[in-house]
This record gives C-alpha cells, structure tokens and sequence, in this order.
C-alpha cells in the first residue's frame, strides 16, 4: 500500500508541487497541499517542503493563501472557475483564485519540520515558512473576524473545503444564482453529475465568487451574502495557532501571543458555536446557529485540551454518526431525512476529515477508536484505489480516483504508530 500510495504521489507530483487529482482538479489547491505535505514528509522530507513553500508563492500581499494556484502549463479552461474567472495574478506572475480554504497549513509545516529536524534546519525550512505562514493568520485575524466574538468568518462554500454541505443551503437561499448559460461547468466532465453539487448550487457558488472579485477582493468592501463561523475552519486555525507557537519556539521567537489567539478562538468556539454536544456553524446575516449536523462539528476533536471533548466524542458515537460502526466518519448526520451516501459532502466519508478526526481521538487517549479508525482507513484507501471519498454505509468508491491527500494520509497514517506528532 505504501509503495501504491508513493507512485500516486508521484504521478500527481508538477516538480514543485501535487495536484489533488490529474483529471478533476489539475492545480495547486491550498488545503489539499497541507495534506499532501503531511504525507510526503515520509516520502520525501524535500519535496514536503518544497509543497508548502510553493503554496506560499501564490500568497497574497495582504496575507491570503488563495484556494488555487493555478499551473500555466494546464489549459486554461481545464478547471472551472479558472484563472480568467478570478482575473487574479500577483507580481511574480502566479495567477491565483481570490478565495481561501481552511488553514492547516502551520500544522503541515510544523509535522514536516517534526519529521526531520535537523534537515529541516539545515535548509531553514521553519525559518522561511514561518513569517508568510504569520501574515496568513494574521490576514484570517484582520479582515476576517466579521462577527463580534473574534471568530473568523467564510464567505464562499468553498471555503469551508466542504463544499456542497448542507450547513450552507440556508445562507445560500439568499443568493441569487448567476445565470445557468453565463458559464460551463468542467467538473461534471469527470465526475458523475449525481454525485456532484446541483447547477443551481454551482450558479450561486459563481455569482458569490463573481461578487467579490468585482469589489477587488475586498473585505470591507464586499457586500457578502454569504457570512459563516464555521467550526471546522476556526479548529483548524487553532491547531495551527498552537502549531506557530511550537514553531516560535524553535525559532527563538515569543511563542506567546501565538498560544493566546489560540486560546481566545478556543473559548469563542465554544461559548459560541457549541450547542447539545456539537458544534453548529454561525450565520452571521441571519445571527442563528445553522441546525445541520455536519462532520465539520466534530473537528474540534483536533483541538488540544478542549474542554468539552467529552460530550462531543459522545455525539461522534451518537446515532448521527456512528463512529466505530460507519466506514471512516459520515460527512452529514445518518439520520437527517436529506443525508445523501453519494453526493458530495451530503453524507460520504472523506479521508481527510477521517485523520484529522484519528488525530483528535489520539490526543484524547481513546486507542481503541483511534486504531479501528486508522485501521478502516488504510484498508479503504488501498481498496478504492485512493478515492477522493466513500459511501459510509458500503464503503464503495466515488468521485476522483489515485486522489493525492487520499494517499498522502494513508502513507501519514501506515507509517507510524504514533501519528501524527506532538500534537
Ligand atoms: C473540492 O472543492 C472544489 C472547489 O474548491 C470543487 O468542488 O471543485 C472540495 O472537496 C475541497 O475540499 C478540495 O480542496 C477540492 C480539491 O480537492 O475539491
């Protein structure tokens, strides 16, 4: 499996970077690297660097790792929304799009550093990465905090990573979609379409996009139709938060001000988003916790020391996902009327929400979860061929095969038993 799992990394590998899929997505994602990068670190310690360093070419002036950096040699109209959508390009030439994905990218640093450190600081990995992985929380933290608690917001689906989840079909009602025949979908090329999210959703993902690259981007100045606190994007920043306080520390930097932010997200998450043993992502327009129970609420799992993990490691056990009994962890609650097996982020397992999930129960001391997890989780990545994601009930492949953080996150967890670091 190990040596399966390297050649698809090797397939997908650009020479300075891995596309999450040849046919599907043939770019740099942002998410998918940090991902990747957690995996290539037992393949090669170079190229693991090499992945997040590249990521960071395509950062913004104002901080912003985009979602995509596009690769010049792919046709431009390979992918849509492609680069002459977002009509975003920066001085080094590197077109990119203008939105953002969830920011585990410290983390991946810090577990590429953990892995070699004396090689990592023999090329001054942590050195390099550090100031621009710095200006892209600090961007999240600056024009990001839209609410009043000082949690970060979303304002596209995409950006949650989860696209097409049911959390977002109340906050999207409001969004009128763009035209039907204004643009062309490329993904259903590749996908099968009843797996994919519906022409009527992707028109309201085109007009939000279309929103706020006419207002440049712009943060105060978009009017955002679409505001979110999800718990999974904020989870993530903390892990990292805690991760740029490790790094810090190595550095010789004060580490403290990194373990504050991450404090302060921490209650804010809680007191804010945590209701019944779960966590419910926040509409800002609307001011309601949004009553879907998404695989987004038990990321926080990942959070070090979080208070209430108890009651929800209770939920993740609970009817709505049966973790232990299911294939990896459902993406949507097995008992909504609307839970979806095949369409995305409607109901299947992903692999990454899977190890982030392996990793949270690792900290909490719950072996025996932990082991079946990682156990399931290696068995189907080898089965289905490295699937982008799996029928929960069935565990039957769908959408993208030889798919790179599938892979990546197989290799993380088949090489040791102690994963994933410190942390
Ligand atoms: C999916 O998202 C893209 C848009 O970014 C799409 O549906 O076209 C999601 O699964 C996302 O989490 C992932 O980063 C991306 C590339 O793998 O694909």
């Amino acid at each position: 499996m190990r040596d399966q799992a390297a050649k698809v990394l090797d397939q997908n590998w650009t020479g300075r970077s891995t596309v999450p899929s040849r046919s599907l997505y043939p770019h740099q994602w942002s998410w998918d690297s940090a991902f990747i990068a957690i995996g290539l670190r037992h393949v090669s310690i170079s190229r693991a660097q090499t992945e997040l360093e590249w990521l960071l070419q395509a950062q913004w002036p104002d901080g912003r790792i985009p979602h995509i950096a596009f690769s010049p040699s792919v046709p431009r109209d390979a992918y849509f929304p492609g680069p002459d959508f977002w009509r975003a390009q920066l001085s080094n030439g590197t077109e990119t799009s203008g939105i953002v994905q969830p920011p585990i990218h410290a983390l991946a640093a810090w577990l590429t550093h953990e892995a070699d450190p004396a090689e990592s600081a023999r090329r001054g990995f942590l050195q390099r990465v550090y100031p621009g992985l710095v200006a892209w929380h600090g961007y999240l933290r600056d024009r990001r905090t839209i609410g009043a608690a000082g949690l970060v917001a979303i304002v596209h689906p995409w950006e949650s990573g989860m696209d097409n989840s049911p959390a977002w079909d109340s906050p999207l009602a409001r969004v009128t979609p763009a035209p039907a025949g204004s643009f062309t979908r490329r993904d259903t090329d590749h996908a099968a379409g009843a797996d994919r999210p519906t022409d009527l959703d992707y028109g309201r993902y085109v007009q939000l996009a279309a929103t706020y690259r006419d207002n440049g981007y712009d943060d105060r100045e978009t009017p955002h139709a679409f505001a979110v606190e999800d718990p999974c994007f904020n989870a993530l920043l903390i892990c990292s938060e805690h991760a740029l306080a490790d790094i810090a520390v190595v550095l010789g930097h004060d580490p403290e001000p990194h373990r504050r932010y991450a404090a302060e997200l921490t209650d804010a998450l809680v007191s804010r988003l945590f209701v019944a043993g779960m966590f419910r992502s926040l509409d800002l327009l609307a001011g309601e916790l949004i009553p879907a129970d998404t695989v987004a609420g038990l990321i926080p799992l990942t959070i070090p020391g979080l208070p209430v993990a108890d009651a929800l490691l209770a939920t993740a056990l609970g009817p709505r996902f049966r973790l232990g009994e299911t294939r990896l962890v459902p993406s949507y609650d097995l008992t909504a009327d609307d839970f979806d097996a095949g369409r995305y982020w409607r109901g299947p397992s992903w692999f990454n929400t899977a190890w982030l999930i392996h990793r949270g129960l690792v900290q909490l001391g719950q072996t025996a979860y932990a082991d079946a997890l990682r156990a399931d989780l290696l068995t189907l990545a080898e089965a289905t061929d490295f699937a982008e994601y799996v029928d929960p009930l069935t565990g039957s492949a769908h959408g993208a095969r030889s798919f790179s953080w599938t892979a990546a996150l197989a290799l993380d967890l088949a090489q040791s038993t102690r994963p994933c670091g410190r942390r």
